[in-house]
């Protein structure tokens, strides 16, 4: 009953900002962006379809099969870059993986809106690991109910690993930023329990 304040500090991550060494990181960003199948999706609104403001890609199991605006996806094979990280990010986390969802966010006029990770085949408290490649970008933690706000600097090479209630509790974005003009790559390692 007096838990009111239990999770309001801070939402549960670990910060590894120099995860990876600069010449690492520069030549996975190099390799992400040239292996990958990159897709613009779209969403629908009331007003109709509207692009995401980024490229995507999923790429994992074949029964790592997530289901989002009523669309059954079958992800695309591990490619090489993606899964030397995926090793590196198991390994750092004590976790195992078996998707991902990349997002290229072409320039500071690119985003992602606020969201949690809540989809029925992540579970309750999911772990995911996020490695950020590229252009530096702010990525925001808002508390559900105290709407307390936490910003981060996502730096080329960072690894950010959400975990416990952090999906429950928070929600997350990243910001247009109009004075990005660079590219950035991020990489959402997640563990997806199919439905069948
Ligand atoms: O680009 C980021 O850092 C965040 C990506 C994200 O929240 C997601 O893919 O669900
Ligand atoms: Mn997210």
């Amino acid at each position: 009953m007096f838990d009111l304040f239990d999770d309001i500090a801070k939402p549960e991550i670990d910060w590894y900002p120099g995860w990876l060494a600069r010449a690492a990181a520069d030549a996975l960003f190099a390799r992400v962006i040239d292996e990958v199948s990159w897709k613009q999706d779209s969403m629908l609104t009331p007003a109709g379809r509207v692009p995401f403001p980024r490229l995507t890609a999923w790429e994992g199991e074949p029964e790592a099969v997530y289901t989002y605006s009523g669309v059954r996806n079958v992800p695309d094979p591990w490619t090489p870059a993606v899964l030397e990280l995926k090793d590196a990010v198991e390994a750092s986390s004590a976790t195992a993986f078996n998707s991902v969802l990349v997002n290229r966010y072409r320039n500071g006029a690119d985003s992602m809106g606020w969201h949690a990770d809540k989809e029925a085949e992540l579970g309750r408290e999911p772990v995911i690991a996020s490695v950020s490649l590229g252009a530096t970008r702010a990525f925001q933690f808002r508390h559900v109910k105290t709407g307390a706000l936490h910003t981060l600097e996502l730096t080329h090479g960072s690894l950010l690993v959400m975990r416990g209630r952090t999906q429950l509790d928070w929600r997350h974005r990243v910001p247009k930023a109009p004075k990005v003009a660079g590219e950035r790559l991020n990489l959402t390692f997640r563990a997806i329990a199919s439905r069948g």
